[in-house]
């Protein structure tokens, strides 16, 4: 289905600002022209005469925003299977590290994969986040850590989007980790490799927005602030990973550059949330890699909510601490781990996730959006949240195709 079309006898989650939950319209219908929502509303209210188009009966079906995973690292080469069960039978952190495990196997074998060999590693996993109904996917570098291999990284995660109906938004994560080679020279490797490498990349119109990872074990704030500056020269948005697993100060800086978001905040303080408040930033709460790396300090719910920050979920897929691809489950887990609410959950894979990518007409239903729809086979919202291991998508629509 494609152009003009009428979709009625649906129930729709809006997502859009409204007095009820999940802005939801019992008894909905939207009409879609040329990709775009022109028209949402009670199905009484439609008007044949302005919309003289196919109508296609839903039949009392659910229908939300097309779902959006704003953080992922699904372009990677190889997979720490091999680590994950070393460490389960009963190896240590050095032992992993010594049989060559960790983030630098996931290093070497980006840098040894071909463009190609990226995209179709990538595919599986943007595919099993489209099936769950995913519009929209955000995709990360940092795993290549030198300059043609995190070009190579951001051009396999466009070709992504060419290949399958669904938008890839892409960021620059040079700020991820410092390999082998510049050991013990983080400076020398922000300014050698990093920062140059962030200029290339967007030379070739590959970076959408520009992130970093702040952490005892990564970056600091004042390494970070120097690929802010860069990004900032370049008229680049920034965002975080940061406080993930301790409190580096990542937030405020953050925050004082703007940032679309700030991500894991395990361990954010109520100030950090003041501040994000301020700055507008979402705060992108990622239970997969809480989950996988058996954390137990979780993010400052309470503390956004009372300060109105915006919170994002998504699922961090990653071969380390998130190898996750599925959004419902990810859903589940921010309710049942961070006591996030059904309708938070839904408004942080689709309005706020939207926002942490500063897309201004996605995530909801309303007249002017994309035609971005995931259309379920269940009769409320909260089931998408509350299920484990089960995928109810009946179809999606990208951009007014189905
Ligand atoms: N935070 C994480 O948890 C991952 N990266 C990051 O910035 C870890 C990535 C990996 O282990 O491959
Ligand atoms: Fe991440």
């Amino acid at each position: 289905m494609t152009g003009n079309y009428v979709l009625t006898d649906a129930r729709l989650a809006t997502m859009a600002s409204s007095d009820t939950p999940y802005g939801l319209i019992e008894d909905g219908a939207v009409a879609v022209s040329d990709g775009r929502i022109v028209w949402a509303g009670p199905r009484e209210k439609l008007s044949a005469d302005n919309f003289p188009w196919e109508q296609r009966s839903l039949g009392g079906r659910l229908v939300t925003p097309g779902l959006i995973d704003c953080h992922t690292h699904i372009v990677f080469g190889g997979n720490r299977a091999m680590e994950f069960e070393m460490r389960l039978n009963g190896a240590s952190y050095e032992e992993v590290a010594r049989a060559g495990g960790g983030i630098v196997s996931t290093v070497s074998a980006t840098r040894t994969a071909s463009l190609e060999d990226l995209v179709q590693g990538a595919l599986p996993r943007l595919e099993a986040l489209i099936a769950e109904g995913a519009a929209v996917v955000e995709v990360k570098s940092g795993y290549g850590l030198d300059l043609d291999t995190e070009l190579n990284m951001l051009r396999a995660a466009r070709r992504l989007g060419n290949l399958r109906p669904v938008t890839v938004k892409t960021t620059f994560l040079g700020a991820h980790a410092t390999p082998g080679e510049y050991k013990g020279r983080d400076d020398d490797y922000i300014d050698q490799v990093c920062i140059p490498a962030l200029r290339a990349a967007h030379a070739e119109g590959l970076v959408d927005a520009v992130d970093g990872f702040c952490e005892n074990i990564a970056f600091s704030p004042a390494q970070i602030e120097r690929v802010f500056k860069a990004a900032q020269e370049l008229g680049l948005p920034v965002k975080l990973h940061a406080e993930q697993l301790s409190h580096q100060g990542g937030t405020a800086l953050a925050a004082d550059y703007g940032a679309l978001s700030v991500d894991h905040v395990e361990y954010a303080t109520e100030d950090d949330a003041k501040a994000m408040a301020a700055s507008g930033s979402v705060a992108v709460i990622l239970p997969g890699a809480f989950y996988t790396i058996r954390e137990t300090q979780a993010p400052p719910i309470d503390h956004f909510r009372e300060h109105g920050v915006p919170m994002a979920l998504a699922t961090d897929c990653n071969p380390g601490s998130s190898p996750l691809t599925s959004l419902l489950l990810t859903m589940n887990m921010g309710c049942t781990l961070f006591r996030m609410t059904p309708e938070e959950a839904l408004a942080g894979v689709t309005r706020n996730a939207a926002r942490a990518l500063g897309l201004a007409d996605r995530g909801q239903i309303a007249a002017g959006m994309r035609a971005d729809l995931a259309v379920w086979d269940v009769e409320t919202p909260a089931e998408l949240a509350y299920r484990i291991g089960f995928n109810p998508l009946y179809t999606r629509i990208h951009e007014g195709t189905q």
